[in-house]
């Protein structure tokens, strides 16, 4: 088959096809572009095959939709669902999201949004928890949690890492978690900084009668990374943090089907290396679609409102993926993290509900009297924002919120 023989505008997809939504820029004319992604993500390549066989043009992947989008075209592709190895992540994304990013004549591709047929989507074990696990452990029904990030993200030893947990417990933070790039470096090694820091968490409990929950990041060779989990779930842990493209999709898979009973949060460093150009790579909305199929209870979906570059069309759009109807599958606890304190906390609510994990780590540690009062005014900040008191007033009679607005101000 030639690339034009891959677009078939005449092709109504079935309930069956996998569903892929491409932007691109091409030296081609549009139809051969189009039809190129549609081959080299499917059965062809460049050139007509002699071992080419009736039975196998049937699975060819089709364009059935290209329309012209400012600089470039958007295709709509449909796959049959045979293309693909059930319950296999990586195989589904080494066609749809794999060699077509390299070709030559495609100056740009984007892969802006994935559709997985119920059969597909059914073979991967989905969310354990997802919100409505997530709120019966934590005990929290009707606000925002509020978490944190120990900081300094990297050199703080074990003790005093522990100690900032307790700290940020005490004040209010429901949530205490590693930074990404925390492992099990010798200043802070894993399992000393794990059963140091569940220590601690026991103690807030009983002090504050509040559940707590630690995020240990587990993230290493995958091997490691599942003996790391089931270290925590044996050792009083209920959580356990991931980078997810760090560790990789099939990493991500054995961690979800260890199945251990452990809530997974992921951490997406890295994603921008190919989700910030709009008009390259792979957009946010599929990697928040493929957290959910593999099963994460909790996804970093950006913040629109901190240091991270997303609009809140592509937050919105991410929430989107990770809550609307999906077969059943439960919804993903979106995380918002990136820049936040105290001040951001109204805008965060007026945008996210109350279905969000805020978390905050310079705008908690870096409160100016420390940790305890920073998680304090966090919480003071969620509560106002809940009980639609403006900022400003509900601080007239919080002193630590008062003192956190004076230094970072009130995002509008
Ligand atoms: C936030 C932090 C998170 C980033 C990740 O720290 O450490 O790793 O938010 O970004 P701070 P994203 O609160 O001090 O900025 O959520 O975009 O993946
Ligand atoms: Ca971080």
């Amino acid at each position: 088959m030639r690339y034009e023989d891959f677009v078939d505008p005449g092709y109504e997809p079935s309930k069956s096809d996998l569903i892929c939504t491409f932007f691109f820029e091409s030296t081609l004319p549009p139809r051969k572009a189009a039809g190129g992604v549609a081959a080299e993500s499917s059965i062809g390549t460049w050139t007509e095959l002699t071992t080419e066989r009736k039975y196998v043009r049937k699975l060819a992947a089709r364009v059935f939709s290209l329309r012209k989008t400012g600089t470039g075209y958007t295709a709509r592709i449909a796959y049959p669902v045979e293309l693909f190895e059930e319950g296999n992540m990586p195989n589904i994304l080494s066609s749809v999201a794999g060699n077509v990013f390299g070709l030559k004549e495609l100056l740009n591709l984007r892969l802006q949004d994935i559709s997985f047929p119920r059969k597909l989507a059914k073979s991967f074990m989905g969310p354990a928890f997802g919100i409505p696990g997530v709120r019966k452990l934590l005990r929290v029904r009707k606000r925002p949690l509020v978490g944190t990030i120990i900081k300094p993200k990297l050199g703080l030893r074990t003790e005093h890492h522990a100690k900032v947990a307790y700290e940020a417990w005490v004040g209010g933070c429901d949530i205490v978690k590693d930074d990404e790039n925390l492992s099990s470096q010798k200043f802070n090694p894993f399992r000393k900084r794990f059963l140091e820091t569940i220590k601690m968490r026991d103690r807030a409990e009983k002090e504050t009668g509040e559940k707590k929950v630690y995020m240990v990041n587990v993230t290493a060779e995958t091997n490691e990374m599942l003996r790391r989990a089931k270290f925590v779930s044996e050792n009083g842990g209920e959580y356990v943090m991931v980078d997810i493209l760090t560790a990789g999709w099939s990493g991500i898979q054995s961690l979800r089907e260890m199945d251990i009973g452990l809530v997974l949060h992921a951490h997406r460093a890295g994603h921008a290396a190919f989700t910030k150009n709009p008009k390259h790579g792979i957009s946010m909305k599929v990697v928040a679609k493929i957290v959910r199929t593999i099963g994460l209870d909790q996804l970093h979906v950006g913040t629109v409102v901190g240091k991270m570059f997303e609009s809140l069309k592509e937050v919105k759009e991410n929430v989107l993926a990770l809550t609307e109807p999906y077969y059943g599958i439960k919804k993903v606890m979106p995380v918002a993290s990136g820049g936040l304190h105290p001040g951001s906390v109204p805008r965060l609510y007026s945008i996210f509900g109350k279905d969000v994990v805020i978390q905050s780590g310079g705008g908690i540690h870096g409160h100016p009297r420390g940790s305890v009062a920073g998680a304090v005014a966090m919480r003071q900040a969620v509560d106002a924002a809940v009980s639609g008191i403006p900022l400003r007033e509900y601080a007239e009679t919080h002193p630590e919120l008062r003192e956190a607005i004076e230094l970072f101000g009130i995002v509008k």
